[in-house]
Order: C-alpha cells, then structure tokens, then sequence
C-alpha cells in the first residue's frame, strides 16, 4: 500500500514538473515571439499573420498616474488564479515623464507572481509613432492571445492619448480614478465618458469617495456605465470588479466594431512607417523654394511612394 502511494505521488509530482516545464516552454515561447514582434525582426510578419482568432477577453485598465492600477491588477490576478485561471498583463509603459518610478513598482508589485506557472507578465515601450498607444500593442496583444490565457489584461497610465485608445485594443475598460480626480473628470469628460465601461474609485478610504462617485454617476447620467468603488490595498470593492471582468467583459464589446478600430491602426502606422517629419523638412528645404511648389502636390507624391 505504502508502495503503490509511493509511486502514485510520484507519478504525481513527475506529471507535476511535466506541465511546469511544459508551461515555462510557453512561456519562453511567448517571449521570443514577442521580441521578435516588438523590434520587427525577420519572422514578425509571419508569426503574426498567422495568428488564428482567439476570443480571449482582453481588460484595459487605465487612469491617472498612482491611481492604484497596478496594486488593483495584483488584487485581481490573485483572485483569478485562485480559481485556476491563466492571466496575462501587459503593463505598457508610456515612455513620459509620468512614469518615473512606476514601472520598478509594477515590478516590485508583480514579482509575487513571477514564478507562477498561470501568470505571464509583461512590460512594453508604447512609442507610438504618432502620440499615444503604438500599434505594436495590438500586435503584442495579438500574440499573447494566441496562446491560451483565460484573460489578459492591459494596464496604461492614463495621460490624454493612451487612455482613449485603450478603448481601441481592450474588449472591456475599466478606468480607475481617485476621490481627488475631480478636476481630471470635469477636463476629459467627453473622451472619459466615451471610452469607460465601468468607473472604479479606488482609494475609497480616503475621504470625499462617495460624493466623487456620486458624482461620477450623475455625469455618466444615463448611459448606466457602473461605477465601483475600491480600496486596492486591502481588496475591498473587489467582487464587483471581479463580476465585471468574470460575466460582463468577455460579452461586452462590438467584436467587429473593435476590428475596425484595430484595422484602422495598424493601417495607419504602416502608412506612416517611412515617413519622419525630420525627413519631410529636409526634403522641404530644397522643394519648397522652387516656384511652382505645391503642399498639396508634395504630400500626393508621398502617399503615392508609401
Ligand atoms: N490609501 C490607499 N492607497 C492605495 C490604494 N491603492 C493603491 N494605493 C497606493 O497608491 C500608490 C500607487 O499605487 P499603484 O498601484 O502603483 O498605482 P498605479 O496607478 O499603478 O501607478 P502608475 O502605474 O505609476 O500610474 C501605492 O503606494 C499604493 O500602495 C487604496 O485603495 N488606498
Ligand atoms: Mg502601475
């Protein structure tokens, strides 16, 4: 008897390792494919227009720098992986000023999972060629999704461009704001309402949280976009949240209207991929002081050649 649970635990353990390794292969796998997408290395293409559709949910999560994103996505893959579910987080890092700092704390705060075989975390430079979220993103997005994760989740520091087009990678978005953001509300108020599916005001301990939220809804008015409040650091509020990522997300959005959004960016930017303004300058410099200049000819003879 002894024996034979001897050898069952064994066999356990050794199926045990197996799956670990098997998931740290992926993981590795991911890893490569990602560095190679990101800095458009040979292959790039190929990886990603292979990609077959995946219908893994995919979670903006956005708002002010500090708003307590970071120690609310450490809440939320915590609850996620207490039920066994594989969770990505792709923590985009805007490259401004903002962020001094953040990212080590992302790290300091992510480093509890970093060996949990149900856990891919990964941090990326936004460098949009044109302000604001690149398109590397959706195809950072794009790759991870092939692989099978239950959920992924993408944290970006809400400084004007990025927060709104977030809304244009993630199926769901949650924008986390603070009892002090009132100001913050009242100057983005179109482009806010425009891209949140749900509100959290989060460091709910501090005082002023249920007028904010209050007030929050009465701006969201009728458009019935819920609005939660949380405390991230002890994880109260969280069940709400989790309902919203568990039942709403994964149904929410217009899955071709998305599409659309995505088609329009990657379109977009390789458009503009051999374009700089520094380049357009210089080759102003000599055009434009020929007589019979003309813009509107000059930016035709671009498109053409792109
Ligand atoms: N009092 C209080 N502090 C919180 C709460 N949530 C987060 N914090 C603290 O707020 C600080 C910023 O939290 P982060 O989770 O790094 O915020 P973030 O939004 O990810 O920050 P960036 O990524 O730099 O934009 C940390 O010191 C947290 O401990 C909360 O609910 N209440
Ligand atoms: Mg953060």
């Amino acid at each position: 008897m002894a024996v034979f649970m001897m050898v069952n635990y064994l066999t356990l353990e050794l199926i045990k390792s197996m799956t670990e390794t098997l998931t740290f292969k992926s993981f590795r796998d991911i890893s490569r494919k990602l560095t190679i997408v990101e800095n458009d290395l040979e292959g790039a293409d190929k990886i990603l227009s292979s990609l077959k559709v995946s219908k893994t949910p995919v979670i903006g999560i956005t708002g002010p720098p500090g708003a307590g994103k970071s120690t609310l996505v450490s809440k939320i893959i915590d609850a996620l992986i207490k039920r066994n579910k594989r969770v990505a987080v792709i923590a985009v890092d805007p490259s401004s000023p903002f962020t001094s700092g953040s990212l080590l704390g992302d790290r300091v705060r992510m480093q509890e999972f970093s060996s949990n075989p149900n856990v891919y975390i990964r941090s990326v430079a936004a460098r949009g060629a044109l302000g604001g979220l690149s398109a590397k993103i959706i195809e950072i997005t794009d790759v991870i999704k092939s692989f099978e994760f239950d959920f992924i989740i993408v944290e970006t520091v809400g400084v004007g461009q990025s927060e709104i087009e977030i809304a244009g990678l993630a199926d769901f978005t949650l924008v986390v704001l603070v009892p002090e953001s009132g100001d913050e509300v009242q100057s983005i108020k179109a482009g806010i309402m425009e891209i949140a599916d749900a509100f959290i005001v989060n460091k709910a301990d501090r005082e002023g949280a249920d007028y904010f939220a209050r007030h929050l809804q009465s701006i969201a008015g009728s458009s019935q976009i819920p609005v939660c409040k949380t405390v991230a650091i002890t994880g109260e509020g969280l069940s709400e949240i989790m309902d919203l990522i568990e039942v709403v997300a994964p149904e929410h959005k217009n899955k071709v209207a998305l599409l659309a959004r995505k088609a329009w960016k990657l379109i977009q930017e390789k458009r503009m991929k051999d374009l700089s303004l520094q380049q357009l300058q210089q080759e102003l410099e000599a055009v434009s002081t020929y007589p019979d200049f003309n813009l509107y000819k000059f930016a035709e003879s671009k498109l053409r050649s792109s």
